[in-house]
């Protein structure tokens, strides 16, 4: 029978499962429980839940909710899992587990309280609280400056440094991403003087591309509802305010122009990465320069190396 995941992709948990079982191929059902409609509360859903809580999941008899335990599970069951996602070994295993405990006294807390206080209690019939937005605001700043000192320190992409996402990676990443559905200056404001952070969402994101931003859309549309700018600007509803703030990002309307080139296709994003020379093609291009003798053949390849660059960006687009 097939795994059913119970959910709302409102909730951070229950993103993180549902990109899980889409990035290793798991054949589920999603079942949506609108925690809106209080659809957690009902009494079958609390016999699959007696938490009330998404997300839960079905695997033929066996029932089982909170999505640590969850995405442990479906690391193990799921022959086609890829390893990195929770290797066997022990120690790391320990070490995942160890970020995953960690988080919901921390990370989470910070967030849950923030957003609740500071957009949601009216949603639910409560007064909004600065002053306990105020401080979990407090506790969310901490625990990303601990995230990146500890976790993230050193040159691997993802936590503990790795070069390949784990489960704690997905999970804390869509936490993270609940912010979105604040205002964007107060985004800014709390994610801005965490460069690791941003960089490392980015490349959680594209791990698990396109999953990743599938199962975010909705948090865009409730952004633009809590904040009530549906009209206000272009975008607004559809795309990812934490992703513009990355530092490595730049229009290709501005590349282009940098170089001299047509500006057709801007309003794109490209990364510095892939624009800049990379080391070989520098090495080759100071190598050519010194057996230059005429300023005419030095500009040619100046320009031939501005056209590799500028389509190994285009490829990069994809
Ligand atoms: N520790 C749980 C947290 C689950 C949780 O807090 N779910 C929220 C949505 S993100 C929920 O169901 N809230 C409804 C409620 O508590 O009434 C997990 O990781 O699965």
């Amino acid at each position: 029978m097939k795994l059913k995941v119970y959910g709302d992709r409102m909730s951070q948990p229950t993103r993180a499962v549902i990109i899980f079982c889409k990035a290793n191929g798991i054949d589920f059902q999603e079942i949506k429980i609108d925690i809106a409609k209080r659809q957690h509360l009902t009494p079958e859903y609390t016999e699959i839940n007696p938490m009330k809580q998404v997300p839960a999941i079905v695997d033929g008899r066996f029932k089982l909710f909170e999505s640590h335990a969850i995405l442990r599970y479906l690391a193990c069951a799921f022959p086609g899992v890829a390893h990195h996602w929770y290797p066997a070994d022990l120690f790391t295993r320990a070490r995942i587990n160890s970020v995953l405990d960690w988080h919901h006294s921390n990370l989470r807390r910070g967030t849950t309280t923030l957003i609740f206080n500071a957009v949601l209690a009216p949603v639910f019939g409560h007064p909004l609280n600065p002053q306990a937005a105020a401080e979990a605001e407090k506790i969310l700043t901490s625990s990303l400056s601990k995230i990146e000192s500890i976790w993230l320190k050193g040159n691997g992409k993802f936590l503990l440094g790795n070069s390949q996402p784990s489960i704690a990676d997905l999970s804390l990443v869509c936490e993270i991403m609940q912010l979105e559905v604040l205002e964007e200056k107060q985004v800014d404001r709390l994610l801005g003087p965490h460069k690791k952070i941003l960089q490392w969402i980015e490349d959680t994101r594209k791990a698990t591309s396109p999953h990743f931003d599938e199962a975010h859309k909705i948090l865009f549309k409730a952004k633009a509802r809590y904040n009530k700018k549906q009209s206000s600007g272009d975008n607004y509803g559809t795309e990812s305010g934490i992703r513009a703030m990355l530092p490595s990002k730049m229009s290709l309307e501005q590349l282009t122009h940098g170089l001299g080139c047509c500006n057709k296709f801007s309003g794109k994003e490209i990364t510095w990465a892939s624009t800049a020379y990379s080391k070989p093609l520098f090495i080759l291009f100071f190598f050519l320069c010194s057996f230059s003798l005429s300023r005419h053949s030095l500009w040619c390849w100046h320009t031939a190396l501005c056209n590799v660059s500028f389509i190994r960006s285009q490829l990069e687009l994809a």
